[in-house]
């Protein structure tokens, strides 16, 4: 997409004549091409309306949403439709999905003066993110219902923008902390403004299982009845009917953001040995587990056993695969101990033969990348900087090796190293919960990577992945102690913080930093510049009522 832009100009470019105005600007991620126009700036008002092409309806889709916005923070009418603007000074909206076919799939182009602000796209998607960027450029009150005596201005500018990456995710671990319907929309509104577009949901691990699956209902009669360090048998069952997970979905389209579901294995599936007998190798259910140990016994994977597994792989993988929006279906494959080769062949291998006859492609954590894997496949890279740095040297960590076997056949990279993307790492030694075993992630680390130095030597002379082979980044908010004092489990439930207080905790401000990793330029990427604009969105979020971490090294207003 950078491509078709002669010359960039960085957003934080020094020295330009719009200095001044562009210092006023804060759009996170920072867009590919921003100018300040020479123009009056833009005001909203009781006149303002929304334009629309009588027959372009993905632009009548996303003109709704964001008059819903703007009527509930100004409340002016704000009319969508093809009516012209009236007599007043008040700017007009056009909304267009019939841009230049070269803005790509979520591309646009935002032109913001005096009484217009046009926001051009290929289709919704794109106008959707360019919407977003508008909202962004109005007043930190567009975030909350009912603001009295806000001038509605905003700079008159241009934009051009597309996102590096197509694949821009973040996880939520409902599988250890359960999150209530309302509480996974909360996360998806966040996610939108920062123009991700894939939730994936880590529905099973060892300490719950959380999707329904007709075929196997113990699933969720026995498997949802745990979360981790919750007390057994005071409380739950945790988990999303049919209903629920549909409303999930349709909720994250209409924010233009898929649903890719996790189904957890061979290892991290205490809950399902929990329910399904036989898909133990002696044939007996495990009791159910709350504990926070990684690296727990695996489904069975020796021969005796394989057609009652590939039976159970097959309902849940279908179920997983038919449920969701997206192309992709993760299927786990981290932390598996004491198996050969040949039995995690055998789980990759039939998990994706189940998931391409529902016409879905394979995602799972590196390690899958040992195995053959099929067309499409997709590799979660969670390694931190000790296997980076063993890249190119003679002494190569396993994680490496699955990285390169990956990429030899074919696979893209969805970078989310542990040390930068984790989003239950400590900010620092201080936050009262949170894992640090990959260290502490303060934002400049957050932000101070990219996919490319992630995937190659510390020096840079090593590099194993093209541009071309990453497909994106994602952010993974991991639920294993979301509970105050981390050392121990916990001794009461009261020690349980509401689910929405530790996601925003943990994901504020980081989880806007690695949008901008995998939507920005390189050229237009910056950490001082970030650190301006994340401080003016700080009143964004008092706005919108998120609890962020006022993390120290930040000097926030
Ligand atoms: C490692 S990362 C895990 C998870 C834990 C996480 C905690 C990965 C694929 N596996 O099971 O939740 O660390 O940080």
């Amino acid at each position: 997409a950078l491509a078709l832009i002669a010359a960039p100009i960085p957003a934080n470019a020094a020295g330009t004549a719009g200095d001044d105005a562009r210092a006023e600007i804060a759009l996170i991620p920072a867009p590919s091409e921003l100018v300040p126009g020479a123009g009056a700036p833009v005001e909203l008002g009781p006149g303002s309306v929304i334009k629309i092409h009588p027959r372009d309806d993905g632009a009548a889709e996303v003109g709704e949403g964001l008059a819903e916005l703007l009527r509930d923070a100004t409340g002016y009418a704000i009319p969508v439709g093809q009516r012209a603007a009236g007599a007043s000074q008040d700017a007009t909206i056009v909304l267009s999905t019939r841009g230049d076919a070269d803005l790509g799939d979520e591309g646009y182009r935002l032109e913001a003066e005096g009484t217009r602000i046009s926001i051009e796209a290929q289709s919704a998607e794109g106008l959707f993110r360019g919407a977003t960027t508008l909202r962004q450029l109005l007043p930190d009150e567009v975030e909350s219902a009912d603001s009295s005596g806000v001038d509605w201005t905003g700079p008159s500018v241009s934009i051009d923008d597309a996102p590096r990456y197509d694949y821009r995710g973040a996880m939520l671990d409902v599988g250890r902390r359960f999150y209530p319907v309302d509480d996974v929309k909360r996360f998806i509104d966040q996610m939108a403004l920062y123009k991700y577009n894939a939730l994936h949901l880590h529905l099973t691990d060892d300490q719950g299982w959380r999707l329904t699956v007709d075929a196997r209902p113990e699933l969720t009669q026995i498997g949802a009845s745990t979360q981790s360090g919750w007390k057994p048998g005071t409380g739950g069952p945790w988990f999303y009917t049919k209903a629920d997970y549909k409303e999930i979905v349709d909720y994250a389209a209409e924010h233009f953001i898929e649903v890719v579901p996790e189904i957890d294995g061979p290892s991290h599936a205490m809950a399902a040995k929990a329910s399904i007998p036989e898909i133990n190798c002696d044939g007996k259910a495990v009791a159910p587990y709350s504990g926070f140990d990684v690296g727990l016994p695996t489904i069975c994977l020796t021969p005796e056993r394989r057609e009652e597994v590939r039976a159970y792989l097959d309902d849940v993988f279908t179920e997983a695969a038919q449920q969701s929006s997206s192309d992709i279906v993760h299927i786990g494959g981290d932390e598996v101990p004491a198996t050969t080769q040949e039995q995690m062949d055998w789980y990759v291998q039939t998990s994706a033969e189940i998931l391409a006859e529902q016409g879905k492609r394979v995602m799972g954590w590196h390690q899958i990348g040992a195995s053959p894997l099929p067309p499409g496949a997709l590799m979660q890279w969670w390694a931190d900087a000790g296997d980076q740095a063993s890249i190119g040297t003679p002494n190569e960590r396993p994680d490496v090796r699955e990285l390169r076997n990956a990429l030899a056949q074919g696979a893209q990279v969805i970078a989310s190293p542990a040390d930068r993307a984790y989003l239950d790492m400590k900010y620092d030694a201080t936050v009262p919960y949170g894992l640090s075993w990959a260290g502490l992630v303060d934002l400049e680390r957050a932000y101070d990577w990219d996919p490319i130095s992630v995937t190659s030597s510390p020096d840079g002379t090593v590099s194993l992945a093209t541009e071309e082979q990453i497909a994106g980044v994602e952010a993974a908010l991991w639920a294993d102690r979301a509970y105050f004092g981390s050392t121990k489990l916990p001794t009461s439930l009261d020690q349980f913080i509401p689910v929405a207080q530790y996601a925003d905790f943990t994901s504020f401000p980081r989880m806007p930093a690695i949008a901008e990793v995998g939507w920005s330029a390189p050229e237009v990427r910056s950490f001082d510049d970030f650190e301006r604009r994340i401080v003016e969105h700080a009143d964004r979020w008092d706005e919108m009522g998120i609890g962020y971490y006022r993390a120290p090294d930040v000097p926030w207003k």
